[in-house]
């Protein structure tokens, strides 16, 4: 086995490195046991990873290529995806997450991996449940496993977790990263079964920072509590370099820390020097690509989603048409959801529907006229026949009861109207926006920046 072309030795690490575990911790997502209906084919983890290269992620983390056939092809194939992207956008490292055993070790190190992510559990119920071993057996057991590895591969970048870091007293933690510390690039305090609090992990950051000050720290979060991503934000805030993420958040029950989540949060909380080289645009893009693989829409939960720019009240929409400043407060644009939606429904106002009616489907309408429409519409939009939208119903009436007849706009023009929401003599405002109709039938505003 020969070093490959770049090791970690050389790599100057940014202020938070991303370690995607999409495709391991990802792959058990219940989600993805839906009856294979959600399976993840070869060419999906090629695009998944590509996809994480582009937006700026450094470090991998696959299953060992010994959990299955498909497993060993597919971390090949993700090798070579890699490969293909160095020129671009440099060196990214292919991490195994591999028990502290050799069968484990020897099928990551002929794949080819750049590091091994080692863990095995150091809490009461794993040690009595799980492998049977005491702290000091399972700590010889890892040490001796690790000496070799370290001694054979140099350029291997290593990393050791206790499993259930956090039901594993401090004391015990210590007991055994006191000994493997020497040897490891990082050391992994996993919540395993998400029980812990910001506050929590925050000291426990403090604590092993200071035990081991110069030894990188590793997080990963399980989203029981749904605390997966303050927990993670409290980490990297409290100097915790590395992150397990996934997409969406996708991982055992109901998953771990989503990789736009942290990236969001901690850019509106101006951490920036955590945000080195990561597209942040690419964000929203990288949740579709998720989500459009799993067959689904990206889930309301994700906190970069289209949901958090789309509005159904009447109250909400007519203050957002004005400006969307009024109920969207964080800066979804920048991370890629360029569009807020105004929901045409059956709690749509007045204001709303003279907007949609007067500058998207250019009725000439008057106020008292739209306010109008607006009683008769709401008797009527609860009996909507199947298959007919509000927008559908909103236009009929308008025609058929109003006799009112829509401007006839050139083509080219047709559904692009440009509007200007500020005031034009305020340099700084310039908040163009762009209105359509979506395939809802709901009203899209775009910013045009
Ligand atoms: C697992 C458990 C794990 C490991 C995390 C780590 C966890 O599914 O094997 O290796 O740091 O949550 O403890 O994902
Ligand atoms: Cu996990």
């Amino acid at each position: 086995m020969t070093p490959p072309p770049f090791t970690f030795a050389q790599y100057q690490p940014r202020g938070l490195e991303i370690i995607d575990v999409t495709l391991r911790e990802g792959q058990q997502s219940p989600l993805l046991h839906d009856h294979f209906k959600y399976f993840l084919t070869t060419q999906d983890k090629q695009e998944i990873v590509r996809a994480l290269i582009l937006y700026g992620v450094k470090f991998v983390e696959m299953f060992a290529p010994l959990v299955s056939p498909r497993e060993s092809e597919d971390f090949a194939a993700v090798r070579q995806t890699r490969d293909e992207l160095i020129t671009q956008k440099g060196y990214t490292f292919l991490l195994a997450h591999v028990r502290t055993h050799p069968d484990d070790v020897e099928s990551a190190i002929r794949a080819g991996a750049d590091g091994l992510s080692f863990f095995i559990g150091t809490s009461d119920s794993s040690i009595r449940h799980k492998h049977g071993l005491g702290l000091g057996e399972l700590t010889v057991r890892a040490r001796t496993l690790i000496e070799q590895v370290k001694r054979d591969y140099p350029w291997l970048i290593l990393r050791f977790s206790g499993e259930d870091a956090f039901r594993t007293s401090e004391a015990d933690l210590f007991r055994v990263y006191d000994e493997i510390a020497p040897l490891v690039d990082r050391l992994g305090t996993p919540d395993t079964v998400g029980v812990a609090t910001p506050d929590w992990v925050q000291s426990r950051v403090k604590a092993l920072r200071s035990r081991y000050p110069t030894i990188d720290l590793e997080g990963h979060f399980h989203n029981d509590r749904g605390f997966s991503t303050v927990n993670a934000l409290a980490a990297v805030k409290a100097g915790m370099r590395f992150m397990n993420t996934s997409l969406l958040g996708l991982g055992e029950r109901s998953g771990i820390t989503s990789m736009t989540a942290l990236i969001y949060n901690l850019y509106i909380d101006k951490a920036y020097e955590n945000l080195d080289g990561y597209h942040l645009r690419g964000s929203y893009p990288m949740n579709v690509l998720m989500a459009d693989k799993l067959k689904m829409l990206v889930p309301s939960t994700e906190p970069v989603c289209l949901t958090n720019r789309t509005h159904a009240a009447g109250v909400h929409g007519k203050a957002v048409i004005n400006n969307t400043e009024t109920y969207e407060a964080h800066p979804l644009d920048q991370f890629g959801v360029t569009e807020s939606e105004v929901l045409l429904g059956p709690l749509t106002g007045w204001n709303v529907i003279h907007y949609f009616l007067h500058e998207i489907c250019g009725f000439d309408v008057d106020d008292a006229t739209a306010k109008a429409i607006a009683v008769t519409y709401k008797t009527q939009v609860y009996h909507l026949a199947p298959g007919v939208a509000p927008s559908g119903l909103l236009i009929a009436i308008a025609e058929n009861e109003y006799g009112l007849r829509a401007k006839k706009v050139p083509e080219e023009f047709r559904n692009q109207v440009v509007q200007r929401m500020t005031d034009p003599d305020d340099e700084d405002a310039g908040a163009e926006q762009v209105s359509q109709v979506s395939h809802s039938g709901g009203i899209i505003l775009r910013s045009k920046r």
